[in-house]
């Protein structure tokens, strides 16, 4: 197996492949980095280093396989070109990178007619993951998971069960773009998560430690996730150079590297409602607005605040509350999420399979849950499932976190915290079951101002009324 690219990503992976048997080949364009890098690691497998991208080819097994960590975009295009110039027919060229999934499509249909395979993969996990073991989303052409579907198993994650997170999720960018959906999932995630720390920290005043303590409960339960768990770790850290809790000195202005934006983006060009996401990626937009929000603090309104103590709830019954509005909320992003991986699979022609999906998401990812478990089974039990929140198991833990997720929303809105994914996730759940939208008054509008025309709940056939004449309506 060959490695491009020894930053973090890519030397952690090197390591992972040669701590499981495999002879690594590796190349860095800097030559110090892949010095930098046996000299550390060197005694943990068999490393092959090159200087030059062509003795790395010639370095390696036939049919080649390579596998880019380079950072995406022109790096990645200039990586796949020189490998490409170096390599054979029938060699494997593997993007490990954050591709845009419209980028691996139009790199494999370049590789296609140069008669080299070419996989775009998804990669979660973080450092961490691709030293240990990550969840992996590969597309590409069948053919190719034929030959690396064993050599990525033996570097997988595993489930309890023992399954490695991997598999073909569908042909060209289709692993890319589930990567992408997944991303977008864990801006949600993290933002709910957030939220819940917002009305905890400063609804019901209780310290980051105390904070830490309540999401180490939640974290043995229905909410058990590695997101639930880091963030009790960040919420129980103290900063030592002012010994205060290091939440509390870490500037709250959120960055982001585009693949939530990209999620929403294409959602947006699917027609999918991944409210959850969007508001999420705007939370970390809005969070970095630093001039903006300084001319507003304190110069806005704020209506008539309540304090929490006029809430009528006591702190016990609020913190399980803003558990169930969490678990609510999540529950949403993760349903829009599977919407979208559904949109861009029938958009695409890739057939990707959303429990497959589920399942490879159970460890090594970063949204990695218990829950994760059950959305699997959700879908073995109900392939077509048309949204998750109308799975069974799902639809009853609804019945019992709606009514505390409703109370949530109110309780953040009367105290003037800002809890975008709740609330907006809220609306989302009410708008889906609602009986009636005021999508015909829109109808009703546009066909006014533009003869849009509209659609009767009562009989088959397009129509118009005469707004500026007799106000009859006529068939379009
Ligand atoms: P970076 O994204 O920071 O990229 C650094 C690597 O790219 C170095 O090896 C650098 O070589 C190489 N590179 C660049 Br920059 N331009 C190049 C060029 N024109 N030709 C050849 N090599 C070039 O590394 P990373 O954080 O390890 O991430 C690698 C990939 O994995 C990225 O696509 C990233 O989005 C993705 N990813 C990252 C994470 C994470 O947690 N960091 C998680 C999942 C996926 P040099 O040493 O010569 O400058």
């Amino acid at each position: 197996m060959g490695v491009v690219g020894l930053a973090v990503m890519g030397s952690n992976l090197a390591r992972n492949f040669a701590h499981h048997g495999h002879t690594v080949a590796v190349y860095n364009r800097t030559t110090a980095k892949t010095e930098k890098f046996i000299a550390e690691h060197g005694d943990e497998g068999e490393f092959v280093p090159s200087e030059t991208i062509e003795k790395f080819v010639a370095s390696l097994e036939r049919p080649r396989r390579a596998i880019i960590m380079v950072q995406a975009g022109k790096a990645t295009d200039a990586v796949i070109g020189q490998l490409a110039d170096a390599m054979e027919d029938g060699d494997v060229i593997i993007d490990g990178g954050n591709s845009l999934f419209t980028d691996t499509i139009r790199r494999e249909r370049e590789m296609a007619a140069r008669n080299r395979h070419f996989v775009g993969a998804g990669i979660s996990g973080g450092e961490e993951g691709a030293l240990n073991g990550p969840s992996i989303m590969p597309g590409g052409p069948k053919e190719s998971w034929e030959s690396l579907g064993p050599l990525l198993e033996s570097i997988a994650a595993r489930a309890e069960d023992g399954t490695p997170c991997v598999t073909h999720v569908g042909p060209d960018g289709a692993g890319h773009f589930v990567k992408m959906v997944h991303n977008g999932i864990e801006y949600a995630d993290m933002q709910v998560i957030g939220e819940a720390y917002q009305l905890l920290r400063f609804g019901a005043g209780l310290e980051p430690a105390e904070i830490a303590d309540i999401f180490t409960e939640w974290n043995s339960g229905k909410l058990g996730s590695y997101l639930i768990e880091i963030t009790a770790e960040v919420l129980r850290q103290v900063d030592a150079e002012t010994g205060k809790p290091l939440v509390d000195v870490i500037l709250d202005a959120a960055g982001q590297k585009g693949t939530g934006r990209w999620t929403v983006k294409e959602a947006l060009d699917l027609g999918i409602p991944t409210t959850g996401i969007g508001e999420a990626v705007f939370a970390r937009a809005l969070s970095s607005s630093l001039d903006q929000r300084a001319a507003a603090q304190g110069n806005l309104p704020a209506g008539t605040l309540k304090s929490f103590g006029d809430l009528g709830v006591d702190r016990d019954e609020f913190v399980e509350k803003v558990r169930k509005a969490l678990y609510a909320s999540k529950l949403v992003a993760y349903a829009q999420g599977f919407d979208e991986i559904k949109a861009g699979s029938a958009e695409y022609g890739w057939g990707v399979n959303p429990g497959d999906m589920a399942m490879i998401w159970r460890a090594g990812c970063i949204i990695r849950a218990v829950f994760l478990e059950r959305i699997k089974e959700a879908y073995d039990n109900n392939p077509e499932l048309t949204s998750l929140l109308l799975d069974p198991y799902f639809n009853s833990e609804l019945t019992d976190l709606v009514d505390a997720w409703r109370d949530v929303v109110v309780y953040a809105t009367r105290l003037g915290l800002p809890a975008p994914v709740f609330t907006s996730s809220l609306s989302y759940y009410d708008s889906l079951r609602a009986e009636r939208l005021p999508a015909a008054v829109i109808q009703g509008q546009r066909d006014f101002f533009g003869a849009h025309t509209y659609q009767r709940v009562d009989k088959e056939g397009t129509f118009h009324t005469l707004w500026s004449g007799d106000r009859s309506e006529v068939e379009a």
